[in-house]
């Protein structure tokens, strides 16, 4: 399988046989032209946000990573654009009623599907990370995990189409106004309005409702007991999926 619609749309392009992380290479291989893409099928070590692992079978999952452009705009909503795009291309290839959970993760009725990592670098290069489950042999890598295979009908050139749809959707976002690029997720984040349960940085766990994402990205939730607070980083859960 190869990826002609990625390749033809991007200033540089590699498609590694076999990775530890798509990720590392592309933070090895700064400086590279906005927008330079490393795909893989066989990514051995793959990494989830706070230390965590993202695991995929050979030929089973995708992992993309992009190099963004330094100088724009929506420097602080860039993970949330990366989610946004990912959620449009798996819309894209035929699954509807796919979902974007605050953060970033890709959720199809509750069960994930793709997952999000972007790491800025000292030299303020941001590296985007996104895995996509596309079939499962065996075992699912997590209990609430799915795969398009599990949602659409599976075809070579489905991996393909997903990344170059994200790769297209990813260029408009970044490059949109902040206000609009705002709005954009806005619509687009299904916690808000939801009852929510959050895992916070201080390993607290509360629930809430989530009310909106402000400007800078960070969850705006309710506590149950009447409290407000910003959230910048941690895991939410929706509850009553
Ligand atoms: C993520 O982290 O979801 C970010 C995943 C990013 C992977 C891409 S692949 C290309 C690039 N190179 C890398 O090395 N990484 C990026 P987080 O939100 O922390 O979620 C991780 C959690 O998701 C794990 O702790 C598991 O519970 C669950 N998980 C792991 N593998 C999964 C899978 N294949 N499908 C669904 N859930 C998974």
């Amino acid at each position: 399988m190869g990826f002609p619609l990625l390749a033809a749309q991007v200033p540089f392009f590699i498609d590694l046989h076999s990775t530890n992380s798509t990720n590392s290479v592309a933070t090895d291989l700064v400086p590279l032209p906005a927008y330079s893409a490393i795909v893989s099928m066989n990514q051995t070590s793959g990494r989830g946000r706070l230390g965590r692992t993202w695991l995929a079978e050979p030929g089973n999952s995708l992992a993309l990573s992009i190099a963004l452009p330094r100088q724009q705009t929506n420097q602080e909503i860039v993970p949330l654009l990366v989610g946004l795009a990912a959620l449009r291309a798996v819309r894209g290839v035929g699954v509807s009623h796919a979902e974007l959970k605050w953060p970033n993760d890709i959720l199809v009725k509750g069960q994930k599907i793709s997952g999000v990592l972007c790491e800025m670098l000292p030299t303020g290069t941001v590296i985007a990370g996104i895995g996509l489950n596309l079939r499962f042999a065996d075992e699912r890598p997590v209990a609430r995990a799915t795969s398009l295979a599990e949602q659409v009908a599976d075809s070579d050139g489905l991996a393909d189409s997903w990344a170059s749809l994200l790769l297209a959707e990813l260029r408009t976002l970044v490059a949109s106004p902040a206000h609009e690029a705002h709005r954009a997720v806005q619509a687009n984040v299904a916690t808000i309005n939801r009852p929510i349960e959050v895992d916070d940085f201080g390993g607290h766990r509360w629930a809430g409702t989530a009310e909106d994402v402000d400007s800078q990205g960070r969850l705006i939730v309710t506590r149950f007991d009447g409290e407000s607070v910003l959230l910048a980083a941690g895991d939410v859960h929706h509850l009553y999926q």
